[in-house]
């Protein structure tokens, strides 16, 4: 190779701007969500196997509405907070840009009161190795969602990171269940059928927290935003490096996996008690079950159950981001071993998710690696 020659080399293969594969190697980069300029999402009826009962009537009446000032300020305040704490671990954070979550919006098939928020970047977009992934996500409220995100993405992309973006969906009403059955009570299977699910077969959808990741394994849910069909688009779209496994989880209100099963370590599981459903995958890991929340019963909870508690954000495999007032969480993984950063996040609950949710980890140290266990039969 001639001296003259490595720039032009270096142009073609940059490093990687984007580097991650598990959900505890040591973290270097991350996305933190905004909920500056939120609204509340337009009622569909998708929605009402997954959200508390009581925020049916406020986004019939107040979908594409700001949501409320006090409590949206109070929570931008604790993701303020996240930040310098990250910060102050030597973590480079990166937000998203301001978007226009009020304007509504039509298709040709169906119109939306407005957006949401660029809250939650783990709904919306996952990292697998070198590539970041946008879901087509289910909620017709949430189609335009990655716009807020989009001036990062392509700086990613401009840097080396491969970028997919998942078809763009057309969420007709062919896309959602109509015959009740989806709001009986009847748990969807994993055998690639529509099951109980508040979404069919018609295309392929996913929300990216309902995706873990082991480094060469990848573990998913069937829910009421996630189908076979974007489970299998996501399985090609990443191709035969990884596997991707379906886990099913006793949760007949599933969305995001990220409060059902939190994995801080290679072999060490943050479960929920109940939801959690043993898989051969997981044979030889140690297995804890999180202690219940501690959220007050009155705590307003418009997307999302107390259990976010355990949707914890691990700084690296000994360190992990915990709600300050979770403390019977705190001395369980402080028995564990964990090293607990205590931040106050309460806020932040009410409008859907906990640490895990707000962040999108870019870059880890480390690389594909096995960590689970595979059946003889692989
Ligand atoms: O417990 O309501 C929350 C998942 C947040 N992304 C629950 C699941």
């Amino acid at each position: 190779m001639t001296n003259d020659a490595q720039p032009d080399e270096y142009e073609r293969t940059p490093p990687p701007a984007v580097n991650s594969y598990t959900e505890w190697d040591p973290l270097r980069e991350v996305v933190v969500g905004s909920l500056l300029g939120g609204v509340f999402p337009a009622w569909q009826e998708s929605m009402a196997r997954v959200v508390p009962d009581a925020a049916r009537p406020v986004f019939q009446e107040l979908g594409g509405t700001p949501l409320p000032a006090g409590l949206l300020k109070a929570a931008e305040d604790e993701l303020e907070g996240l930040v310098e704490v990250l910060e102050s671990h030597g973590i480079a954070v990166v937000r998203p840009d301001t978007a226009e979550h009020q304007v509504p919006f039509r298709t040709p098939h169906w119109s939306s009161a407005g957006g949401l928020y660029a809250g939650m970047p783990r709904d919306l977009l996952m990292v697998v190795g070198d590539a970041i992934i946008e879901a087509p996500m289910s909620w017709r409220c949430r189609h335009h969602e990655v716009d807020a995100f989009r001036s990062l993405i392509k700086s990613y992309f401009r840097r080396g990171a491969r970028w997919l973006p998942a078809p763009r969906p057309q969420l007709t009403d062919a896309l959602y269940r109509t015959d009740g059955e989806a709001h009986g009570g009847t748990r969807g299977g994993t055998d690639g059928e529509a099951g109980g699910w508040a979404v069919t077969e018609f295309e392929p959808v996913f929300d990216a927290a309902d995706f873990l990741r082991f480094g060469r394994d990848v573990i998913v849910q069937r829910s009421h935003v996630t189908n076979a069909f974007g489970i299998d688009w996501v399985r090609r779209a990443i191709g035969p490096e990884f596997d991707v496994t379906v886990v099913d989880t006793d949760d007949p209100h599933a969305m995001h996996i990220d409060a059902t099963i939190a994995p801080l370590a290679p072999g060490k599981l943050l479960v929920h008690p109940e939801r959690y459903v043993h898989h051969e995958v997981f044979d030889g890991w140690d297995i804890l079950p999180a202690p219940a929340p501690t959220l007050p019963r009155d705590w307003p909870m418009y997307f999302c159950s107390p259990w976010v508690s355990m949707n914890v954000l691990s700084l690296d495999p000994e360190t992990v981001v915990v709600e300050r007032q979770e403390e019977p969480l705190i001395e369980a993984l402080t028995g564990w071993g964990f090293r607990c950063v205590p931040v106050d996040f309460r806020h932040v609950y009410t409008f859907g998710g906990s640490f895990h949710c707000v962040t999108l980890d870019t870059v880890r140290e480390g690389g594909a690696a096995r960590y689970l266990s595979r059946p003889a039969r692989w």
